[in-house]
């Protein structure tokens, strides 16, 4: 805020005249209190509701941010799409899917409690993970996907947007590495030549919340590795052997409900769960 100060002769009484409203985004400051808000699990108001920043900016937010979960130990352990159903992308109006880094705390054991205390309003999706087992340096095509990918399996991602009701812009959600925070992953599985027409589905406890098939994915879900090779490449991530992928979602996102038990099904790959405690 720029105040000119003018002096009243008579009274000396101070005048301010605001003549402009300047503000310099510190994507830093803004990169440490997403961080704060994953950290202590406590929403925060959009940062588009400040500033107005590109999705390039916001990109290098979620890496900064990242920067401050690697010096508290954290871990990279690979990636995750979000956006991946063109339905939702169309809906989003974007034209691209955007992606997340995942780190080794946010993995979460088959079957493991997760403390609802640790998140602001998570929602559980059902997902297929991939695990590279070679580097990954530049974007592959869909016949290279044997030479890069050992192995797939099911998976639940848990999303928990840092901000208020879960509402955010394009650039905000990118800005908070896509809500990423949480996953499990069943039993890996050796790539089978097709994913396509898996059925899907997300259950609490024994009730199936939703359900979709693997076509949801993308079309077909192999392509969210080409789409993901092709993202780290332009953003320098790197994308090693021993790395993950998360695929993203096949149906909407669901609110996560204490002591009901999640479970992710896909078809010819297995199932794997978590207890929200
Ligand atoms: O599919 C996803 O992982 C969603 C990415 C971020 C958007 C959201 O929080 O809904
Ligand atoms: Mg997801």
């Amino acid at each position: 805020m720029l105040y000119v100060f003018i002096p009243h002769n008579a009274q000396r009484q101070k005048f301010y005249l605001r003549i402009g409203y300047f503000r310099t985004m510190n994507v830093t400051a803004i990169a440490q209190k997403l961080d704060q808000a994953a950290n202590q699990a406590q929403a925060i108001a959009q940062i588009s509701q400040e500033y107005t920043f590109s999705e390039d900016q916001a990109y290098e937010i979620q890496r900064l941010s990242m920067e401050e979960r690697y010096a508290r130990g954290e871990k990279f352990v690979g990636l995750k799409l979000g956006f991946t159903s063109f339905a939702k992308m169309e809906q989003m109006g974007v034209h691209d899917m955007i992606w997340g880094r995942l780190t080794n705390a946010m993995w979460l054991k088959h079957n493991e409690e997760m403390d609802m205390g640790q998140f602001i309003h998570p929602r559980a999706e059902p997902e297929i993970a991939f695990l590279l087992k070679k580097d990954i340096d530049k974007e592959i095509s869909l016949a290279e996907i044997s030479d890069y990918v050992l192995a797939c399996a099911p998976a639940i991602e848990i999303i928990d947007s840092r901000f208020s009701n879960f509402k955010f812009s394009l650039e905000d959600v990118i800005a908070d590495n896509c809500s990423s925070s949480g996953f499990v992953i069943g039993a890996w599985q050796p790539l089978p030549k097709s994913l396509n027409n898996l059925s899907m589905s997300l259950l609490f406890d024994q009730e199936i919340k939703e359900q979709d098939t693997s076509n949801a994915i993308l079309d077909n879900p192999f392509l969210s590795i080409c789409n993901a090779s092709r993202l780290a490449t332009k953003y320098h991530q790197p994308f090693l052997k021993g790395n993950i992928l998360l695929a993203g979602a096949a149906t909407p996102a669901v609110f996560v409900e204490k002591g009901k038990k999640i479970t992710a099904k896909v078809e010819g790959l297995g199932s794997c769960s978590l207890v929200p405690k």
